[in-house]
């Protein structure tokens, strides 16, 4: 079966959001670049469903399942500080919250998660943390003084489309191309 790609859907952010973050974060990092593997600018996002590598076929009933789903009008999501998975003590992920519109996150990311069953695809069965990943690290640290000592991120991100996105994994890291537009309201 041909292969599309390893694929994941997720809400973009825009230019003025992506330059006000990268400010944000050098400011707060005197500089400095984050622990671990930061995630670079031009590739952070939201991710509501990873579907992994996917043949034509399924690709093709997702698209069809989701462009189906109610996904709702367009809304906006602000942000809160930092955090870590699994906990700030042993960060093997750093992220910033989401704190207004997770709520509608959640909601995208159920209607992305029926349209992957739907599809065909097996569960997802880690329950859905809305987060913006930048930087992973291996082996885990201890990251508490960098979260405490990092503001709220204050900015107002409008959410008008989800992104089919495939990933290509490479030597300097992964690259995201857009695949497909899922606009809200429409
Ligand atoms: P993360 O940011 O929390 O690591 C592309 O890899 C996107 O899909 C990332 O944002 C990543 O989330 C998400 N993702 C979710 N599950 C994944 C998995 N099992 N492997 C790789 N990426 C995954």
């Amino acid at each position: 079966m041909e292969s599309v790609g390893r694929l994941f859907v997720a809400v973009p952010l825009t230019d003025e959001v992506r330059g006000a973050l990268a400010a944000h974060v050098m400011e707060a990092t005197d500089d400095r670049p984050l622990p671990g593997k930061p995630v670079a600018p031009p590739n952070w996002h939201v991710t509501l469903r990873f579907l992994g590598p996917t043949d034509g076929v399924a690709y093709d009933r997702f698209l069809a399942a989701l462009a189906d789903a109610e996904l709702g009008g367009p809304f906006s999501v602000t942000f809160g500080g930092l955090g870590a998975f699994p906990r700030p003590a042993r960060a093997t992920v750093l992220w910033l919250a989401i704190e207004h519109g997770a709520d509608r996150l959640e909601r995208l990311a159920a209607l992305s998660e029926e349209a992957a069953q739907r599809a065909g695809f097996p569960p997802e069965d880690r329950p859905f943390h809305p987060h913006l990943t930048l930087s992973r690290i291996r082996p885990h640290q201890d990251l508490r003084p960098l979260i405490e000592q990092v503001a709220v991120f204050q900015a107002r991100l409008p959410v008008d489309r989800l992104v089919a996105y495939r990933s290509h994994l490479g030597r300097g890291g992964a690259t995201y191309e857009e695949l497909e537009n899922f606009p809200l309201g429409e």
